[in-house]
């Protein structure tokens, strides 16, 4: 048996550590977060460690097609250099056309030789839409359509992953423009799973967080297999929740405490965004507990004031306008968070009228006493409105 980073073995130790340059501590600290990530029971960061202290790194080929390569920007940008180091020593990446030195000729045989030196093992990690009107022709490299080179990378592949909304479902590329008549986008962009036919791995997000991939990775290389998904392909460790239920302005919506405009005064004081558009109440993703960049908590758009746009739910996101209000997908309130006081509505707040709703066995209550504070805040901000347009009395 190989030596394991749990051994007291200094010579083992110090190779992972020039390996990863990464001190031992920080790498067991790193596992025990990935672990946490992926919801996997108390102990398993000893087999995620072994699995990335041990297994022979996947070869990975990442194919772009029409997006803007945030994707890859968000994974190589991360202020500490943590993330990008444990990506691109967790996987060997052999065929990357942003980031390899090779073009042309010689970058179109980088990918051949990868695919065949292993084949049946490769990772397929897919970043863009694939256009599909007029026989693909909006997106062509080395000569060959988007369309094709997916097909064929994804052929052979052990596994295949959609980075990021366009590669998932067709994200910002498939907007539809407001054009009278216009009903589809002008390049037919399209998502992998329906371009290849076949259910994948999505990892929707614009961009998406890195961690999310670099735990999905990780879940492939401890247990031979890609995590559980959603009916998008979504893995559940990740996309399980919806924003709304995780929020840290929860409690304001709960107690109907809105921002009306942005810059007023529920807008300096924190409360919820629903109003402005916020998309978190039909959004599934982990934004709020992982927060982006390595800047600490509050590095999520909803944190630094801007309504959730719904950047990884399809239909949400770049289709639905920014500042519509969401549907609500779950009223059942969280009960992780303390309440606050509710100085917005009149009789039972909203978690009584839910605590009873669920004693009832329906979320009914908990939809009514929400459809009245969403009704008493808009009230309240119409009468402040009439106020103000009053003409004022003469003096
Ligand atoms: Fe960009 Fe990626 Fe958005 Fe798309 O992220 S950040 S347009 S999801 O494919 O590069
Ligand atoms: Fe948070 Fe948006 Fe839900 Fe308000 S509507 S609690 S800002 S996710
Ligand atoms: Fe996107 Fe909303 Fe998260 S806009 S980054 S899904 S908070």
């Amino acid at each position: 048996m190989g030596a394991s980073i749990f051994d007291d073995d200094r010579e083992g130790l110090s190779a992972l550590e020039k390996r990863l340059q990464m001190p031992r501590r920080e790498f067991l600290q790193f596992c025990a977060t990935v672990a946490a990530t992926l919801g996997l029971p108390t102990g398993a960061e000893a087999a995620v460690a072994k699995a990335v202290e041990s297994a022979q790194r996947p070869s990975v080929i990442w194919l772009h097609f029409q997006e803007c390569t945030g994707c890859s920007e968000s994974l190589l940008r991360a202020e500490h250099p943590t993330i990008e180091k444990l990506i691109l020593d967790v996987i060997s990446l052999d065929y990357h056309e942003t980031l390899m030195v090779a073009a042309g000729h010689q970058a179109e045989a980088a990918r051949k030789d990868a695919m065949k030196a292993h084949k049946g093992k490769y990772v397929l990690v897919v970043e863009g839409a694939i256009p599909t009107k007029e026989n693909g022709i909006y997106c062509k490299i080395g000569g060959h359509t988007a369309i094709d080179l997916l097909k064929e990378c994804a052929a052979d592949a052990a596994a295949v992953i959609a980075i990021g909304s366009c590669a998932s479902w067709g994200g910002m590329p498939s907007t539809i423009p407001s054009i009278a008549g216009v009903d589809s986008s002008p390049t037919g962009a399209s998502g992998v799973a329906e371009v290849l036919g076949k259910p994948v791995v999505t990892i929707p997000g614009c961009p998406p967080n890195p961690y999310n991939f670099l735990a999905t990775v990780v879940h492939f290389l401890t247990f031979g297999s890609l995590p559980p998904v959603d009916k998008l392909g979504r893995p559940l460790f990740a996309y399980g929740r919806l924003i709304h239920e995780n929020c840290e302005r929860r409690a304001h919506f709960d107690a109907g405490r809105f921002a009306m405009q942005f810059g007023d005064e529920g807008h300096r004081k924190g409360y919820c965004l629903y109003k402005l558009g916020c998309k978190g109440p039909e959004t599934y993703a982990n934004c709020p507990t992982l927060g982006f960049n390595d800047v600490g908590e509050s590095a999520w758009p909803v944190a630094c004031g801007h309504p959730c746009i719904g950047c990884s739910e399809k239909g949400v996101g770049f289709t639905k306008p920014i500042h519509t209000v969401a549907k609500m997908l779950n009223v059942a309130p969280p009960t992780q968070y303390p309440r606050i006081s509710e100085n917005v509505g009149k009789g039972a707040g909203f978690a009584s009228a839910a605590a009873l709703a669920a004693i009832a066995g329906a979320a009914a209550g908990g939809a009514v006493m929400m459809a009245k504070n969403l009704g008493l805040s808009h009230q309240a901000a119409e009468m402040e409105k009439a106020k103000d347009s009053k003409p004022k009395a003469e003096v």
